[in-house]
């Protein structure tokens, strides 16, 4: 039997774990030892599996409860797997900016797991950018101006009823997508949380769903959270994973961001996608 074995990439953020076939479900310890390294990376890449849904779902539920996102279409027969797909003649793809999934949550996602089911036959790979990286580069003067703030996170301009993409003739995600109307909640989270796997400090907000930091005026928390994205998405910060048949990643959402490249115009990308349920999360300030 081959051993588990985990390797960072040459980048600041993310693992590649061989030595694993997921479409036997992981034991408990397996389980334990990739939710760990999770925490540590940010995000795991696996090569060369075959997952049917099933075993999707199996893995998932090794790792932690599934939650169901409520925007997007879900695979045919499976509720639980969202379908994460381009079309050849469709102009957008799903996870086009920078986002971290889910942090309109009150309790938002742990992470996501997706699977390449058919790829473009070339471009369509993902980019992740490191939190715990982009928290600790940060200037001294900036990581103490936030340390303790907190910042309101919605989804009712990415997925409400008046988003604005969404009403764009020239968009055509229409049939991706549904629920509107649960496009509702808003939710603060610290600026800086303290991962709850890894206890590191982590850079929690992202350009798709952090709109507000509490208790400064509009102008101010414009420019605060312009500095804090730009500064994140600094090439430093970031690793580009190519896809191959059989690919699997693997992301803590509240360690990374990601955004899935739109490159690949007249070719089908269909993924899989089953996200993980997360815990509240805790200020960086807190022990
Ligand atoms: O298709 C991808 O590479 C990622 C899309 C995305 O943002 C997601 O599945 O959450
Ligand atoms: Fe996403």
């Amino acid at each position: 039997m081959t051993r588990l074995s985990i390797e960072p990439t040459d980048g600041p953020v993310g693992a590649f774990v061989s030595g694993i076939d997921l479409a036997e479900t992981p034991d408990p310890a397996a389980a334990a030892t990739l939710r760990t390294a999770l925490g540590d990376h940010g995000v795991l890449f696996f090569r060369e599996q075959s997952l049917t849904p099933e075993a999707h779902i199996a893995f998932a539920e090794s790792l932690a409860p599934i939650v169901i996102n409520r925007f997007f279409t879900p695979v045919a027969g499976y509720p639980n797997i969202a379908e994460v797909r381009k079309e050849a003649d469709q102009k957008n793809n799903i996870g086009g900016a920078w986002h971290a999934d889910h942090s309109y949550d009150q309790i938002p996602a742990m992470g996501s797991i997706l699977v390449a089911k058919e790829l473009p036959p070339m471009g369509g790979d993902t980019l992740f950018a490191g939190m715990y990286a982009a928290h600790d580069s940060l200037p001294d003067d900036i990581r103490e101006r936030i340390a303790g703030l907190r910042a309101l996170h919605s989804s009712r301009h990415v997925f409400g009823a008046g988003a604005a993409h969404l009403n764009d003739p020239d968009n055509d995600q229409g049939d991706r997508y549904g629920n509107a109307h649960a496009a509702t909640q808003d939710v603060w989270h610290p600026v800086v949380i303290r991962h709850p796997l890894s206890g590191r400090k982590s850079l929690y907000v992202n350009p798709d769903f952090a709109v507000r930091i509490d208790g400064l005026p509009e102008a101010e928390s414009d420019a605060l959270l312009a500095l804090l994205f730009e500064h994140a998405r600094r090439p430093e910060h970031i690793y580009r994973f190519e896809w191959e048949p059989g690919s699997i990643a693997l992301w803590d959402n509240r360690a990374t961001w990601h955004l899935a490249l739109n490159d690949y115009h007249g070719h089908r990308r269909l993924m899989h996608r089953i996200t993980l349920a997360g815990v509240a999360l805790e200020s960086g300030e807190s022990n």
